[in-house]
């Protein structure tokens, strides 16, 4: 290593029979997590949402150069233009662009064109991908694994707002440039993820299909 300028880490660091408690713990909390489409017609406490953000941004990214734009959209107006744009994508992936392997995969879900949900859910996180950075002089900023990063950083946002008590769907309408357009977002970003996020309705329901989980032994390998 180089030497560069550097601070100390504060991590804190447990026992072994703690770490098993609080990675036990954990699992328990995160075996709770599922995506549902039944939200509360209730509004969310933006604070929440905002310290959930933080938790994102705390993300590890290429080169820590944080390629990810986060809009937090609660206006009804703005939520119903994009239910309107999302369901009018969605209802050509369901008649003509998905494959009918597609279709069959999706069967077990009973998904379909309707996103009503949008309208009544607390908020939409819109999370967009910056494909490269724009330098104040207007050039452009070659960024490193944006997808990867993206990914993580909402992994880190979807285990924060559970942990909340918030429930959400990672909703990807395909193609997805209506989100650019309607939220006004610059040319070097890309929409990844519509997540729509809020308190579950009393009655939400998950597809069984959901809890169909790999077993350890059946994803992961230890040499
Ligand atoms: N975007 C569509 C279809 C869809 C695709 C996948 I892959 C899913 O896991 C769920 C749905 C929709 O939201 O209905």
């Amino acid at each position: 290593m180089k030497p560069v300028p550097s601070v100390p880490l504060a991590m804190q660091t447990y026992p072994e029979t703690e770490m098993r408690q609080r990675a036990t713990h954990f699992f328990d909390l995160m075996q709770q997590r599922h995506s549902t489409r039944d939200f509360a017609d209730k509004p969310v406490p933006l604070e929440v949402i905002q310290k959930c953000l933080e938790t994102a941004g705390r993300a590890p990214s290429g080169a820590n150069q944080q390629p990810w734009h986060f809009v937090v959209v609660t206006d009804p107006t703005i939520k119903h233009k994009i239910r309107l744009a999302a369901e009018e994508e969605e209802r050509t992936f369901y008649a003509e662009r998905a494959s009918e392997e597609w279709l069959e995969a999706l069967a077990p879900l009973g998904t379909d064109a309707d996103k009503s949900f949008i309208d009544w859910a607390g908020c939409l996180i819109v999370i967009f991908a910056q494909s490269y950075g724009l330098a104040d002089t207007g050039g452009h900023i070659k960024h490193y694994y944006v997808q990867e990063s993206v990914g993580i950083a909402t992994g880190f946002l979807i285990a924060a707002l559970h942990n909340a008590g918030l429930a959400c769907l990672t909703h990807t309408p395909s193609p997805m440039g209506f989100l650019g357009e309607i939220l006004q977002r610059p040319k070097n970003e890309r929409a990844y993820i519509n997540l729509v996020v809020g308190y579950p309705a009393e009655d939400a329901q998950v597809p069984a299909h959901a809890f169909h989980k790999k077993s350890l032994e059946q994803f992961v390998t230890i040499l």
